[in-house]
C-alpha cells in the first residue's frame, strides 16, 4: 500500500492517509435494518438495507486491518426521552411511536436490543460508539472532539440512511473541513431513488460536499 492512497472516485480520485482517516459506520442497527423496529414503523421495508451488510463487513475488516480509526454511531434516545423534541416524537402516522415498547424493545431507545448495532457489524473492542439523538452525527454528541483528539482529517462513510443521517453528517462533516468519501454500495435507503440521487448530490458541483465510490475501488486502491 502506498500512502497516500488514492482511490477512483466521483468526480475525481479521492485521496486519504489511512493515519488520518476514520471509517464512519452510520445507525447499522435493528432499528433501521430488522423487522419491528424504527424503520419498519415510520413504513418502510427494511430488507431494502440489508444489501449494505456483506460489502461493509469486508470494509470494516480491511479497516481493522490497516488500523483506521472505525467509529460507529447510534441513532436513540435516553429513556426518558428527554433528548427527544417533539418536533420528532410526534411526527408522521407511525405504527409505534419512539419509546413504545416493540417486539425488540422500546422503539429507538438506547439500551434496548433494537437500538444496538446488527450482530455482522457488532463493533470491535475499543471501537468507539456515539450515540446520537439527531440525523446527523455532531449535533448533541462527542462525535467532532472525538475527531480532533484523533488528528481526522478524512472520512470514510457508510450507514443507513443515505439520505437522511449520512447525509446530514457528510453535510456537516464538509462544513468543518473533513473530507468525506461515501461508499455507494455500503449506504442505503429504504427509496432506491433516494440513495441514487443523494449520492449524486455529494459528487455533483465538483464534489460539492465529498466523494463517492464503490467499496471495490477502495479495495483496488490499497492492493
Ligand atoms: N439513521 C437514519 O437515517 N435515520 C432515519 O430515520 N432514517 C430514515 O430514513 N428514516
Amino acid at each position: 500500500m502506498r500512502v497516500p492512497v488514492q482511490v477512483d472516485a466521483s468526480p475525481a480520485p479521492f485521496t486519504f492517509d489511512p493515519a488520518t482517516t476514520a471509517l464512519v459506520v452510520i445507525d447499522m442497527q435493528r432499528d433501521f435494518c430488522e423487522p419491528g423496529g424504527f424503520g419498519e414503523t415510520l413504513g418502510n421495508d427494511v430488507s431494502l438495507l440489508r444489501s449494505v451488510i456483506p460489502p461493509l463487513q469486508q470494509v470494516l475488516a480491511t479497516a481493522r486491518e490497516l488500523g483506521m480509526t472505525v467509529i460507529h454511531t447510534r441513532e436513540g434516545h435516553v429513556p426518558d426521552l428527554s433528548d427527544c423534541p417533539p418536533a420528532k416524537l410526534n411526527r408522521g402516522n407511525p405504527s409505534l411511536r419512539i419509546g413504545d415498547p416493540g417486539p425488540k424493545g422500546r422503539i429507538l431507545v438506547r439500551g434496548e436490543y433494537g437500538h444496538d448495532i446488527v450482530d455482522e457489524l457488532a463493533p470491535a473492542r475499543g471501537e468507539l460508539v456515539i450515540d446520537k439523538p439527531g440525523k446527523g452525527s455532531f449535533h448533541g454528541t462527542t462525535f467532532g472532539a472525538e475527531l480532533e483528539a484523533r488528528n481526522i482529517r478524512s472520512l470514510v462513510v457508510t450507514g443507513v440512511t443515505t439520505e437522511v443521517c449520512v447525509h446530514t453528517t457528510v453535510r456537516e462533516a464538509n462544513d468543518r473541513g473533513y473530507e468525506c468519501l461515501v461508499l455507494s454500495d455500503c449506504t442505503g435507503s429504504y427509496f432506491p431513488e433516494f440513495h441514487r440521487v443523494a449520492l449524486e448530490m455529494v459528487a455533483a458541483q465538483g464534489g460539492i460536499f465529498g466523494w463517492v465510490a464503490p467499496s471495490t475501488a477502495l479495495f483496488d486502491a490499497l492492493v
